[in-house]
Order: structure tokens, then C-alpha cells, then sequence
């Protein structure tokens, strides 16, 4: 089952404009940062609230650290913007499956690592009416606030 919306994901040029304007125009505060090397980005979550199931839904900043980045590809072809979403599971393995089963292209073979030692997978945004879309089971559920 997906169980929520985990996080929006917004590629940008410049991680601390873009945290600042999210900071002083909303009030939204970084809850994490991170450098992702095999996705080619650093990134800031930003927690919006947080949901029953352990989880939470952010908004993930994203500005690439390497010119062949899926993130600064994007930019170059969109410039800044919505870049993906993401859709929360207890269950990233099984649900991807599940999916791949219905004929749409899971690009990872298994998950990988995500934000916060997440597990991730993403779906082919051509499979999926337009939106590049993320598959995430949080480390520990429950333990986000620790
Ligand atoms: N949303 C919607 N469509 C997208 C897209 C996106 N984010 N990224 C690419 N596309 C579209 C392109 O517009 C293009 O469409 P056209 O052929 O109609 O022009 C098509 O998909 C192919 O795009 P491309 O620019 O040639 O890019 P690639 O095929 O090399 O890569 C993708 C596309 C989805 C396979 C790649 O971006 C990918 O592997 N993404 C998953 C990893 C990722 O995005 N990591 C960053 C986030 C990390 C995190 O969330 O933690
Ligand atoms: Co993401």
C-alpha cells in the first residue's frame, strides 16, 4: 500500500536560495541535509508534517553536484522546478513488484539508498502520464523525530 505522499521533489541551482526563500516566505524549516553521490545532488528536507504511519511529507531541495546528474539534466532542459514525486510505503520491494507486474518500468533492479537511509526506487516518468515518481520505505518508522 502507499500511504502517503513522502516528499515533493524541486530541483534548483542554488540549495541555499532556495532553502531561504522556503524559510522566509513559508516558515519551513531544514529537518535534514545531505550529499547523495549516486544521485549527483545535494540536498535539504524540509518537514512539512508528520503522518501516523511513522512517517512524514517533505519537501526535498534538490541542486546537482555533477553535470550528468538526472538532477542537472533536468535543470537544463526545464530550469527550476517540480522535479518528482514521491509516494511512501512500508513496503518499497513489494510494492515495486507489484508495479513492474502492471508493465511499468521500475528503473532500479532493487532500491537503493535515499534521503535519510530511505530505501528508493523510482518509476519511468513515460509510464507514468508525465510524472517522474518515487517509491519510498523511511529507515525507521517512527523514529524520524529522534
Ligand atoms: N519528470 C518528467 N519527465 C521527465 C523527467 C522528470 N523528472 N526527467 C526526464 N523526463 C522525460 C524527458 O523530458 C524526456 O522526454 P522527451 O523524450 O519527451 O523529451 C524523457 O523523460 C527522457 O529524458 P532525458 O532527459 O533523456 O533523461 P534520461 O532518459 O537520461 O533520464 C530518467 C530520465 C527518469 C531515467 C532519470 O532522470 C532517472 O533515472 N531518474 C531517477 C533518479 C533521479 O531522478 N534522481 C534524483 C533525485 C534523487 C532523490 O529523489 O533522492
Ligand atoms: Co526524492
Amino acid at each position: 500500500m502507499l500511504t502517503r505522499i513522502d516528499h515533493i521533489g524541486i530541483a534548483c541551482r542554488d540549495l541555499e536560495a532556495t532553502v531561504d526563500f522556503y524559510s522566509r516566505t513559508y516558515g519551513f524549516q531544514v529537518f535534514h541535509t545531505e550529499v547523495n553521490q549516486e544521485q549527483g545532488v545535494r540536498e535539504a528536507m524540509l518537514r512539512i508534517n508528520g503522518t501516523d504511519d511513522g512517517g512524514a511529507s517533505y519537501l526535498q531541495l534538490l541542486e546537482p553536484i555533477r553535470e550528468d546528474s538526472a538532477v542537472a539534466k533536468w535543470l537544463a532542459k526545464n530550469g527550476e522546478g517540480v522535479h518528482h514525486i514521491a509516494f511512501g510505503t512500508a513496503d518499497v520491494d513489494g510494492e515495486s513488484e507489484a508495479i513492474r507486474d502492471k508493465g511499468i518500468r521500475v528503473l532500479y533492479d532493487e532500491p537503493r539508498r535515499g534521503s535519510m537511509d530511505s530505501r528508493i526506487t523510482f518509476l519511468h516518468p513515460k509510464d507514468c502520464h508525465g510524472v517522474l515518481t518515487e517509491l519510498v520505505t523511511a529507515a525507521t518508522p517512527g523514529d524520524e523525530d529522534a
